[in-house]
C-alpha cells in the first residue's frame, strides 16, 4: 500500500472538485469508472450531495481523495473529510474567486489551523484571474497565503507555470523548455522572496540564511514549507485546470511534499469512523482512518470509551472509487468497513477501550424541519425502516416524533437537504412522504388560583354511581411541569379512591379547554369531595374529577403557551442591522452580540412558529453567508392578539 496522503476538496459548488478527482485519477493511470459522485440524486440533480472517496497510487503513495459536496446544506460531508485529512485543498474557480461556501470551508480548516491548500482551478477560462483571486485569499481571511506557482498564460490560452521553488517555468506542451517569460520574471522574483520570508520563519536555519541574504537551495525550502503547511499557519496557493489536464503533475507532486501521514506502526490498533453509506451492492458500509497499528479483517476491536465489542468483518480499499477486498490496513490508511451495523461517525474505534478517542470536529446541527406522513398504507410499512438507514447515515439529518403533536419529524439543513434525501427514500427503498410545515407545540397553563366543585352522579336501574371532587388548581413551575396534593382530611373521599382522582386530573390535563393542548405547570390539589357507601368507584371519581378540572381551569384564567428557540446567528458584520431588526419582527428578544474578527453572533430568543422558515429566510437575506443554530430554550405565553387566531384556528381545525 505505501504510505498514505488523505487530501479533502472542499470548495464552492461548480469550482471543478469532482472534476479534478477524476483528472487525478485517471493521470495516474486509474482505468475509466464510475464518477465520484454517482447516485442517482447526484446524477438527477449535477452535484455532488454524499461524501465521495477515491484512491490513487503514484510516486509511492497511495493518495485517497475526499470529494465533498459545495452546497451549504450538505456540509457535514466537508466536516468528515476535513477530520481526516492530512491536507485539505480548498478549490477555487480562477473566475470567481471566493464564494460562500469557500468562506464555511476555511472556517473548518485554514481558520483552526489543520493543514490547508488553495487551488486556483478552471485556469484555462478566458477571464481567470490568478491575481484577483488571490488578493480576494487575502482579503477575506487571515491566512498567509503564500504562491507556489504563477501561472504562464498566452493570449487566452493556460500554457504553463512557474513553480517559485525551484525558479523553474513548466510548459504544458513542451517538456524540454524551462525559462521563465520576461514578463513574469519580476512577479517571479517578488513571488519567490515572499515564499522564503514566509517559510523561514518555521525554520532557524534558513531564517539565518534568509536574512544574511545566501543562496537557499530548492531543497531547504521545500522542508522548511513542509513545516509551515504542518502548521497550519501558511496555505499554499496552486494553479490548475482540471479539464485541460494542466498542472496536475505539479499538485500530485505537491500532495507528497506538503503534506504527511502520522500514526504509530507498531501500536495497537485504533481507528476513526468518519462517514457511513449503504452501498446498494454491499450494504452499510463504515469508512474509518486508521490512526494507529494494523486494522485487520476478522478480528475484533471495540468501541473506545464504552467498550462494545465490533466485529471487523469485510474490509475494503479503494482502486479509484471501486471496491476491493483487502485483508489489512495501515496507519494514515482509509478503509471501509463492511456490514458493521453499530459503528457510527465520531467513533473510534481500538485494541483497547481506554485508548484516547479521536478529536472529531463538532457537526452543526439541524435547523429546518418538516412534518412527514406517507403517502399510502404501503409506504407506512416500509417508512420507518427506510428512515433509520437513511438517517444513521448522515449527521445533520435525523427523524423522530413530536411527543405533544405526534407528528413524524425530518430534521435537516434547509429543504434542498430535506428533499434530496425524500427523493433517495423514493429511488432506494420505494417509499413516498409527502411533507409540511409542522404544527406548533403549543401548552396550555394558567395564571392564578382557581377551585372547582364538581358531582358526578347518576342513577339509571341497577346500581348507581356517585362521586364529588373538590379541587384547587395553582400555577406551579417545578419539575415535570405537575403536582398532585392528596389534602382529604378527615374521610370526605375514602383513600382507595384518590387515584381515581388522580387519573381524572391526568386525562383533563391531556386537553386543555383552550384549543385541546396538553396542559403543564400546574399544581392539583383535592381537598373536600364526598362519597357514597354503595354508589362510590373509582371510576365514578374519576369523571368528578376530569369535569372539576375543567370547570376551574376556566376560571384560572388559562394561556397558551409557545416554544421558544435559543437562536445564534454568525454572520458577517454587514448583514448585523438588518438580522437584529428581523429578529425584533419576528418577536425575538435579542440577548447580545458577540463580534470576533469580521464576524458577529448575535443571540437571541425567538418563538419557534417564527423560525419555521429562517433557514431558507436566512439563506435568501444573507446570500447563505450567514449560518445559525438553535436549541429548545422552554415555553413562554402567547401574546393575546395571537392566542384569539390560535385558539380561532384550532376550532376551525376541529369543525
Ligand atoms: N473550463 C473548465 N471547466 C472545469 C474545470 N474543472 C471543472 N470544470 C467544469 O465545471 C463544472 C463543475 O465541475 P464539478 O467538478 O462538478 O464541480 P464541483 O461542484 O466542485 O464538484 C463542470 O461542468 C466541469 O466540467 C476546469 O479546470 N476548466
Ligand atoms: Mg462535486
Amino acid at each position: 500500500m505505501g504510505q498514505a496522503r488523505n487530501i479533502c476538496l472542499v470548495g464552492h459548488s461548480g469550482c471543478g472538485k469532482t472534476a479534478l478527482a477524476a483528472a487525478l485519477m485517471k493521470r495516474a493511470g486509474i482505468k475509466e469508472q464510475p464518477a465520484l459522485d454517482a447516485s442517482q440524486e447526484e446524477k438527477e440533480r449535477g452535484c455532488t450531495i454524499d461524501l465521495g472517496l477515491g484512491t490513487y497510487f503514484a510516486n509511492d503513495l497511495t493518495v485517497t481523495l475526499l470529494d465533498t459536496p459545495g452546497g451549504d446544506e450538505f456540509v457535514e460531508e466537508m466536516y468528515k473529510g476535513v477530520a481526516v485529512a492530512d491536507l485539505t485543498l480548498i478549490v477555487l474557480g480562477a473566475d470567481r474567486g471566493v464564494e460562500v461556501v469557500t468562506e464555511r470551508a476555511w472556517d473548518i480548516t485554514g481558520n483552526v489551523k489543520r493543514p490547508t491548500a488553495v487551488l486556483i482551478n478552471q485556469m484555462d477560462k478566458e477571464n481567470a484571474k490568478f491575481d484577483e483571486v488571490l488578493a480576494s485569499l487575502r482579503e477575506h481571511f487571515d491566512g498567509k497565503f503564500v504562491p507556489l506557482q504563477l501561472p504562464i498564460r498566452e493570449g487566452n490560452n493556460f500554457v504553463g507555470l512557474v513553480d517559485l521553488v525551484t525558479s523553474k517555468a513548466v510548459y504544458f506542451a513542451d517538456k524540454g523548455k524551462t525559462e521563465i517569460p520576461e514578463d513574469l520574471a519580476l512577479a517571479c522574483e517578488a513571488a519567490r522572496a515572499g515564499l522564503l520570508e514566509e517559510v523561514s520563519t518555521y525554520d532557524d536555519e534558513l531564517m539565518m540564511k534568509f536574512l544574511e541574504d545566501e543562496e537557499i537551495t530548492t531543497a531547504e525550502a521545500a522542508k522548511a514549507l513542509t513545516g509551515a503547511v504542518a502548521s497550519g499557519d501558511v496555505v499554499p496557493v496552486l494553479c490548475a485546470s482540471a479539464t485541460e489536464g494542466k498542472g496536475l503533475d505539479q499538485l500530485m507532486d505537491a500532495f507528497g511534499a506538503l503534506a504527511a501521514t502520522h500514526g504509530d506502526g507498531a501500536a495497537p490498533c485504533r481507528a476513526v469512523v468518519f462517514s457511513l453509506s449503504n452501498d446498494p451492492y454491499l450494504g452499510r458500509l463504515s469508512y474509518v482512518r486508521v490512526l494507529d497499528g494494523t486494522l485487520q479483517e476478522g478480528k475484533s476491536l471495540v468501541e473506545v470509551g464504552t467498550g462494545h465489542k465490533m466485529d471487523i468483518r469485510d474490509l475494503y480499499a479503494f482502486e479509484g472509487t471501486t471496491q476491493k477486498r483487502v485483508s489489512q490496513a495501515e496507519p494514515g490508511h482509509i478503509v471501509a468497513i463492511g456490514k458493521a451495523e453499530d459503528l457510527r461517525v465520531g467513533m473510534t474505534i481500538a485494541t483497547d477501550q481506554t485508548v484516547e478517542a479521536y478529536a472529531m470536529p463538532e457537526f452543526p446541527k439541524p435547523v429546518y424541519s418538516q412534518a412527514i406522513e406517507p403517502k399510502s398504507q404501503s409506504d407506512v410499512e416500509k417508512m420507518s425502516e427506510a428512515l433509520r438507514e437513511i438517517s444513521t447515515t448522515k449527521v445533520t439529518l435525523k427523524v423522530d416524533r413530536d411527543p405533544v403533536t405526534k407528528e413524524m419529524l425530518i430534521h435537516g439543513m434547509g429543504d434542498i437537504h430535506i428533499s434530496v434525501f425524500l427523493e433517495r427514500l423514493k429511488n432506494r427503498y420505494n417509499v413516498s412522504l409527502e411533507t409540511h410545515r409542522p404544527t406548533i407545540p403549543y401548552k396550555e397553563t394558567i395564571r392564578k388560583k382557581a377551585e372547582a366543585k364538581y358531582r358526578h352522579k347518576k342513577q339509571t336501574g341497577g346500581r348507581g354511581q356517585f362521586g364529588e371532587v373538590v379541587l384547587r388548581l395553582e400555577p406551579h413551575s417545578g419539575e415535570g411541569g405537575y403536582q398532585f396534593l392528596d389534602e382529604i382530611k378527615g374521610a370526605s373521599i375514602p383513600g382507595q379512591y384518590i387515584p381515581g382522582v388522580e387519573k381524572g386530573v391526568l386525562e383533563a390535563m391531556e386537553e386543555g379547554n383552550l384549543a385541546k393542548y396538553p396542559v403543564t405547570n400546574v399544581s392539583v390539589a383535592v381537598f373536600d369531595g364526598s362519597f357514597h357507601p354503595v354508589d362510590s368507584s373509582e371510576l365514578a371519581f374519576k369523571l368528578a374529577a376530569r369535569h372539576a378540572f375543567r370547570d376551574a381551569f376556566d376560571q384560572a384564567q388559562p394561556v397558551l403557551l409557545e416554544p421558544v428557540m435559543s437562536v445564534a446567528v454568525k454572520t458577517p458584520e454587514e448583514f448585523t442591522g438588518d438580522i437584529i431588526s428581523d429578529v425584533n419582527g419576528r418577536r425575538g428578544r435579542i440577548l447580545g452580540m458577540e463580534p470576533t474578527g469580521k464576524t458577529t453572533v448575535i443571540r437571541a430568543e425567538v418563538p419557534l412558529s417564527e423560525m419555521q422558515s429562517y433557514a431558507l429566510d436566512l439563506k435568501s437575506r444573507t446570500q447563505g453567508r450567514a449560518t445559525f443554530q438553535m436549541e429548545p430554550a422552554g415555553y413562554q405565553p402567547v401574546p393575546g392578539n395571537l392566542q384569539d387566531r390560535i385558539i380561532a384556528q384550532a376550532q376551525q381545525d376541529e369543525e
